[in-house]
């Protein structure tokens, strides 16, 4: 059994030029990870405990769990050294550590702490989703929104958590992705699904269609498409939707299937985050030999404009987001 931590040292033993902080970050996510599941695991408990944003019988606050994974996620980096700021869905602007060591960090790091968090209280799967960048500013200087304006396919690292009936770290460094599942009894995170593929073609779609009405004619054509017989494509396909972005991702990676959150008419650009929610389970997809895009251009070639810019999103099996382009480009 290989845990995460000898994970990264055999990865970066078979690259003696590295320095070692991209490896002493990726342990400090793990840290994080395993707090945060904790917490979730009690979340059940919080009707006993207390309302969120109330007091519990003991007196104390109780703390939204999406605050407090970005707290413990923010206090891990901050004590890895390596990061220099972060941007989160929790926090309007970005964070800049501005003393000690992590202010020479070289990196910045994007996350969305808990997506999917409304599902909490109904005991569905939630996620951390996260990305990594080389900060652009001079070390020495506090690190600027630029530093996070990046393209993703400037992404050094990327993957999510996901908080399920086990939890999971699934990450990659640009070399493939692979899975940890974390063993309760010993507390660590072990290797389960070493060099993941995500099938070529997928049975599975999943997108919102209470939606329908409001999406494009394109992405109505293609719903249509896959629920069509046809024994020779495997249609019609199976439609799974959970709306816990990391947990449609994950099945969909491991079985083969398309996730679409598309622009609709209220939301012309659709409603997931570009930089830490897009991007780093495009980087994770295609590393898996799936792909990702917005209905047109690859996800990670889109430059960001804003650190909660929106885009529409189809991610998973390299056929099914192909076919969906085609009907794309054929309904207006
Ligand atoms: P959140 O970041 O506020 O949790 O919202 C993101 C979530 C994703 O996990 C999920 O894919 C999507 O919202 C579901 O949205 P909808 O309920 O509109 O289908
Ligand atoms: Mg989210």
């Amino acid at each position: 059994m290989v845990t995460l931590n000898e994970f990264i040292i055999n990865r970066q033993a078979e690259h003696p030029e590295a320095r070692g902080d991209l490896s002493r970050l990726l342990h400090h996510i793990g840290v994080a990870a395993k707090i945060v599941n904790k917490k979730i695991n009690k979340a059940g408990l919080v009707d006993i405990l207390g309302e969120a944003g109330g007091i519990n019988v003991q007196g104390e606050d109780v703390q939204k769990l999406d605050v407090f994974a970005n707290d413990h996620f923010t206090a891990a980096l901050q004590a890895s050294g390596e990061v220099c700021a972060i941007a989160s869905e929790e926090n309007q602007e970005i964070v800049t550590f501005d003393e000690g060591l992590s202010r020479d960090g070289h990196y910045v790091f994007c996350m969305d702490p808990l997506d999917g968090s409304s599902n909490i209280e109904v005991n569905v799967s939630v996620g951390t989703i996260f990305s990594i960048y080389r900060r652009l500013s001079p070390e020495g200087e506090p690190a600027a929104l630029s530093d996070f304006l990046q393209p993703g396919t400037q992404q050094v690292a990327a993957g999510y958590v996901i908080y399920g009936s086990s939890t999971m770290l699934v990450y990659t460094t640009g070399n493939g992705v692979d899975g940890f599942t974390l063993d309760p009894g010993i507390g660590e995170f072990c290797l389960s699904h070493p060099g993941i593929r995500t099938p070529d073609a997928g049975r599975i779609y999943s997108i919102n269609e209470g939606n329908y009405v409001h999406f494009p004619m394109g992405v109505k054509q293609y719903i249509k498409y896959c629920q069509e017989i046809d024994p020779a494509s495997g249609r019609p396909y199976t439609s799974r939707y959970i709306g816990s972005l990391v947990s449609d991702f994950h099945r969909n990676l491991l079985q083969g299937g398309i996730f679409i959150y598309p622009e609709t008419q209220s939301a012309p650009k659709g409603k997931l985050r570009l930089i830490y929610e897009c991007n780093p389970v495009a980087f994770v997809a295609e590393q898996a030999g799936g792909s990702a895009t917005n209905g047109r251009i690859r996800t990670l070639q889109l430059t960001p404009e804003g650190l909660h810019q929106r885009v529409p999103f189809y991610v998973g099996s390299r056929n099914m987001v192909e076919k969906a382009h085609e009907f794309l480009n054929t309904y207006h």
